[in-house]
This record gives C-alpha cells, sequence and structure tokens, in this order.
C-alpha cells in the first residue's frame, strides 16, 4: 500500500463522502427505481435491487464484494423482465433529496436528521448527486440463481457462479491517467441529470431463467482502490439454450486478487510510472457473449 497525500485529498475535497453506486435501472423503456441507502431498509418493497450502501469495499476479497455491504433482497423484492438480447441500462445519477439542480453537490439539513438503517453510521447530509470518479474500468456479471418459488431472494449471492457480460476499460491511446480515458469519467460529466447511464446487452441465446445481475465501478486512483458493486434480480426470458462453460464462472470474493494488474495499479496514476501505463488488465474472468 502507498499512502498518497495528492489523492486522500481528492478523496475528500469539500468534506463530502464522493461515493455512490447504482440509483435506478431501465429496461425496454421501463424506470425501475433502486434502493435508497440513506433511507431505512423496512419499507422498502417491491424492488429489483438488492441492498446497498454508498460507502466502497475497499479489500477485492472482502465479503462486500459480492454485492455491496448487506446485499440481500428487500422485501417482496421483484425480478425485472428483460428478454435475452435485450439491454438494461444502469444509472448512477438520482435526484433524491440532496440533490440541487445545476449543483453537483448539495447540502440539505434536513437530511441530518433522517433516520440511520440499522448497523450504519449516517452522516449523508452533504452528496452527489452524480457520479464523482473518473478512473478505472465498468463491469457487469450475471449469475443463475437456483430454481426456488422465490427466485433470486432465496439465493445468497456468494454462493452464486457469476460470469461477466460486458467492460469498459481504458480507452485506446491513452495513459490510465488520463482525463478521458475511461467510461467512468462519463458518467459524471455534467452536473444535471443528463449524465449517462451504462448499456450493457443480455447475451441474446442465454438459457431463461432468474438471475442477478451485478454491475460494478471500480475506482483505481487511490490505493486501495475502491469497488462499487451493486445487484438486482432479472428474470430473463427467451428460448436460448447457451450457458458459459465453466472457464467463464466466477465466485464473489474469490475472482479478484491483490495481485491482479489492474488492481495492483491502484493509486500509481499520479506518479510517473502511472502516467507511462497506458495497458490495463480489467479484473475478472473473460467475457461472455453466447456467441460463437
Ligand atoms: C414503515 O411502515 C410501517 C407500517 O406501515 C410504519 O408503521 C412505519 O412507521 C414505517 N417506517 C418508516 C421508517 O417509514
Ligand atoms: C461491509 O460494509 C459495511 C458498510 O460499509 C462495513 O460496516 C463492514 O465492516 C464491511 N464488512 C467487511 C467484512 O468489510
Ligand atoms: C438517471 O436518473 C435520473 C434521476 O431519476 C434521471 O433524471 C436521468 O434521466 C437518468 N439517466 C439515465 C441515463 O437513465
Ligand atoms: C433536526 O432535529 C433537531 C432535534 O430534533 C431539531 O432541533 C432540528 O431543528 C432538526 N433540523 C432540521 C433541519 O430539521
Ligand atoms: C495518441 O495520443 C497522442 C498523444 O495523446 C496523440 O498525439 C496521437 O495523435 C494519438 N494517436 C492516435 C492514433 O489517436
Ligand atoms: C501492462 O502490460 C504489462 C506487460 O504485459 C504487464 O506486466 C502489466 O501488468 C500491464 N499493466 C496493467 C495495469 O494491466
Ligand atoms: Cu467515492
Amino acid at each position: 500500500m502507498k499512502p498518497s497525500l495528492v489523492t486522500s485529498l481528492i478523496a475528500f475535497a469539500n468534506g463530502a463522502y464522493a461515493h455512490g453506486g447504482v440509483y435506478s435501472y431501465e429496461i425496454d423503456g421501463v424506470h425501475y427505481d433502486g434502493y435508497k441507502w440513506f433511507d431505512p431498509p423496512d419499507n422498502q418493497t417491491n424492488l429489483m435491487q438488492r441492498r446497498w450502501y454508498y460507502w466502497p469495499v475497499q479489500d477485492p476479497l472482502s465479503e462486500n464484494i459480492t454485492c455491496n455491504y448487506n446485499g440481500a433482497a428487500v422485501p417482496s423484492a421483484f425480478h425485472a423482465p428483460v428478454h435475452a438480447g435485450h439491454t438494461i441500462t444502469a444509472n448512477w445519477s438520482n435526484n433524491y433529496p440532496f440533490d440541487k439542480p445545476g449543483e453537483p453537490f448539495y447540502c440539505d439539513p434536513a437530511m441530518t436528521n433522517r433516520t440511520c438503517p440499522a448497523g450504519f453510521t449516517c452522516d449523508f447530509s452533504c452528496m452527489y448527486h452524480h457520479w464523482y470518479h473518473g478512473h478505472g474500468p465498468l463491469t457487469a456479471y450475471l449469475a443463475r440463481c437456483p430454481p426456488s418459488p422465490n427466485g433470486c431472494s432465496d439465493a445468497n449471492p456468494s454462493t452464486l457462479s457469476w460470469f461477466k457480460i460486458a467492460e469498459e476499460g481504458l480507452r485506446p491511446n491513452h495513459s490510465i491517467t488520463d482525463a478521458g480515458a475511461w467510461m467512468q469519467g462519463d458518467l459524471g460529466a455534467t452536473v444535471d441529470h443528463a449524465a449517462p447511464g451504462w448499456t450493457v446487452r443480455i447475451p441474446a441465446r442465454l438459457r431463461a431463467g432468474n438471475y442477478l445481475i451485478r454491475h460494478e465501478i471500480l475506482m483505481i486512483e487511490l490505493d486501495p482502490p475502491q469497488f462499487y458493486p451493486e445487484c438486482a434480480q432479472l428474470a430473463i426470458e427467451g428460448d436460448g439454450d447457451a450457458e458459459p462453460g465453466q472457464e467463464y464462472l466466477v465466485k464473489f470474493p474469490g475472482a479478484y486478487q491483490w495481485s491482479d494488474p489492474g488492481i495492483k495499479v491502484s493509486g500509481t496514476l499520479y506518479y510517473p510510472e502511472g502516467r507511462a501505463t497506458r495497458n490495463y488488465t480489467v479484473p475478472g474472468p473473460k467475457i461472455w457473449t453466447g456467441e460463437f
């Protein structure tokens, strides 16, 4: 680990907690609200998304790497329908109470009085309403849930076999330090809600069933790096029969190691070695698209 004054200043600029996660999804024109980490969990029912907390996971071997802290299904969770071959867009922007249009960052005094979910430390009076970080890859994974009347709601995500369906790594002809080198930077490129989400395709021939989808942002500016995984439930439809082979399947935790080049490089960006690094290996298995 390499302590860095520069990067710790970046992390806590404005005294804000510059973190976040997937706040909503869109599938075939339908908008699905996500879990609100700043509200108590008990009354958040009928969501496709599992519980998450805005604080990053800073250890790739942590149990939190699977589906974020307390990635339990919410009460009466449902599975959002999506046809194999169609797309799902994850949205890291929000317009929740700490939002003030035209300002990327807003402190809402009323937020200081909100009820803190059990087991959490709450300091969420100041928050960004779009994604804050700009360096590191985006990845999306799926895992098939075992048969159950409640579908994925009964599944423990750390027991599932995950496969990667999409990634956005370093753009060609860029140093890992460059502004504009990563799609992650686009997610917070504007101060209003026009910031893009990330759209990924469900493999067209994938066997139908209940699946968890796991979106992950990996922020590599700091050492340790920051992982932001969030999971949601999908009912995938279609008449395909394809399933990934063993060589595509991983567990979380397990898929990532500290020694992975794309993790080990974290914290070097503002040193000469980082500026000179023009290749980047996205952590995890190779992508499975279901195509031959
Ligand atoms: C949750 O819902 C129950 C039943 O409607 C209600 O009594 C309780 O006050 C609600 N809690 C919160 C934090 O909104
Ligand atoms: C998981 O995340 C929560 C919330 O950020 C934290 O309190 C807890 O210590 C983490 N667990 C582990 C094993 O790191
Ligand atoms: C993301 O969600 C915000 C808040 O609901 C909305 O204004 C914005 O249009 C969404 N963006 C995308 C790309 O879906
Ligand atoms: C927060 O709660 C305290 C104590 O109940 C109260 O005095 C204060 O006015 C509240 N602040 C806001 C912004 O609601
Ligand atoms: C690659 O980047 C360098 C410096 O950023 C630039 O001068 C050059 O034109 C780029 N090459 C291509 C093929 O885009
Ligand atoms: C870049 O490529 C070199 C040579 O193959 C490798 O040793 C290094 O780990 C790679 N760096 C990253 C960040 O993937
Ligand atoms: Cu952050």
